[in-house]
């Protein structure tokens, strides 16, 4: 395909209710958004970085620069597959969530240019894929389990709590209580050290399903010592870039369990190389969640079908998070707490432009340059 013409936007959304995590609270996100275009049909990508650089170190500004001053100029005019992106963005180091969200694009577009729908494209079995959720720290404890009796009964199939020290064992221990058999875990978001080996080894008790992240985002020697001295399985979220560091955090013991998310490995290629190795390592690996708008959301539904993805993933309904999305139909979940993967072309959900277009407040458009400027650029130089 050849790509002609690529838009950045960034919209703004506002979420139905703060969420809050060790490292802040979210209450508008703003969300760079790539089409990409080719003979006539066009692709979409969700960047996933967030406003500021407290995830990861990407930012949606600097998404939009690598974007525009590196990333965009590799790929306009060229006949691309998705399949070659990753190599073709090679030169640029990093970045990850920039390069995911023109990767995704391009493999959007190109399920649609053929026609299928694009869980198909990437090798995706799965009908339907499980789902759960991802709770922010609250404010009481009575407030927490409301909030989870509520998503149990919605159909979701495991809870997922944010903690960090001081608001923790209490609230893991009242959950527990309350529900004694649900398949429940922890996100800490780099939120403890190794210092703190004792405390977290005092939440075996709980029988968690996994506690995501309780180190340093950047240390995997020190998540393999922690592993070594906890019954609870060690899921790495912040420290997998890539493949390799998938490799090598199992090899070292750093990890049992892997959360894939499309940003931070740079799109549906290295995700899905990821997901194939746990598969054979016997490594359950999950679909990890940035609160995406639907075009995002979409996107993570496809990657979910995949083999390898069999826990529940932080992949939920859009009213979870959203007073209207982006989508159409808006992603909703069953009684079983399941997403059907959709059966059309692309995405499996329609772009609602017209709310795009209401919601941007940045948008700039780059078009191949035509031949001739090109020769004449050549020949005065
Ligand atoms: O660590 O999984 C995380 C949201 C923002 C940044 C990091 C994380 C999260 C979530 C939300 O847990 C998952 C979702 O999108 O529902
Ligand atoms: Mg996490």
């Amino acid at each position: 395909m050849n790509i002609e013409r690529i838009e950045l936007r960034e919209i703004r959304m506002r979420l139905r209710a703060p969420f809050e995590t060790s490292f802040g609270v979210v209450e508008n996100r703003r969300i760079l958004l790539v089409e990409a275009h080719s003979e006539g049909i066009s692709g979409w990508g969700e960047g996933t970085a967030t406003a500021g650089p407290f995830y990861n170190s990407e930012t949606i500004d600097t998404s939009w620069t690598i974007l525009r001053d590196f990333l965009i100029p590799l790929a306009l005019g060229k006949d691309v597959r998705a399949e070659g992106m990753a190599e073709l963005m090679k030169p640029v180091r990093g970045n990850q969530m920039a390069k995911a969200a023109l990767e995704n694009a391009v493999w959007h577009l190109e399920s649609l240019a053929r026609g299928v729908p694009l869980h198909r494209l990437i090798g995706g079995t799965l009908a339907e894929i499980p789902c759960g959720v991802s709770l922010g720290i609250q404010g009481t404890i009575d407030r927490l389990l409301e909030i989870v009796e509520r998503e149990l009964a919605a159909g979701y199939r495991r809870i997922k709590l944010k903690i960090k020290p001081g608001k923790d064992v209490a609230a893991i221990a009242a959950v527990r209580r309350r529900f004694p058999q649900i398949a429940l875990s922890v996100d800490a978001n780099s939120a403890y050290s190794l210092s703190d080996a004792d405390h977290l080894k005092s939440f075996d008790e709980f029988g968690l399903l996994m506690m995501e992240q309780p180190l340093e985002w950047d240390d995997m020697v020190r998540h393999s010592r922690l592993q070594a001295q906890i019954a609870t399985p060690i899921c790495l979220d912040e420290s997998i870039h890539h493949l390799r560091d998938a490799q090598a955090a199992v090899e070292m013991g750093a990890c049992r369990v892997v959360n894939v998310k499309l940003g931070r490995v740079g799109g549906h290629g290295e995700a899905s190389r990821i997901q194939a190795y746990c598969a054979v390592a016997g490594i359950p690996a999950w679909c990890g969640g940035m609160i995406e708008s639907g075009i995002g959301r979409a996107h993570n539904i496809a990657m979910s079908t995949q083999a390898g993805f069999i826990w529940p993933g932080d992949v939920s309904a859009s009213q979870r998070y959203w007073e209207e999305d982006i989508i159409e139909p808006e992603v909703e979940v069953t009684r079983e707490g399941t997403i059907p993967a959709p059966e059309s072309a692309g995405l499996g959900y329609g772009i609602r432009e017209r709310r795009v277009r209401d919601l941007t407040v940045r948008h700039e458009s780059y078009s191949a340059r035509p031949a001739s400027v090109a020769v004449l650029q050549q020949v005065l130089q």
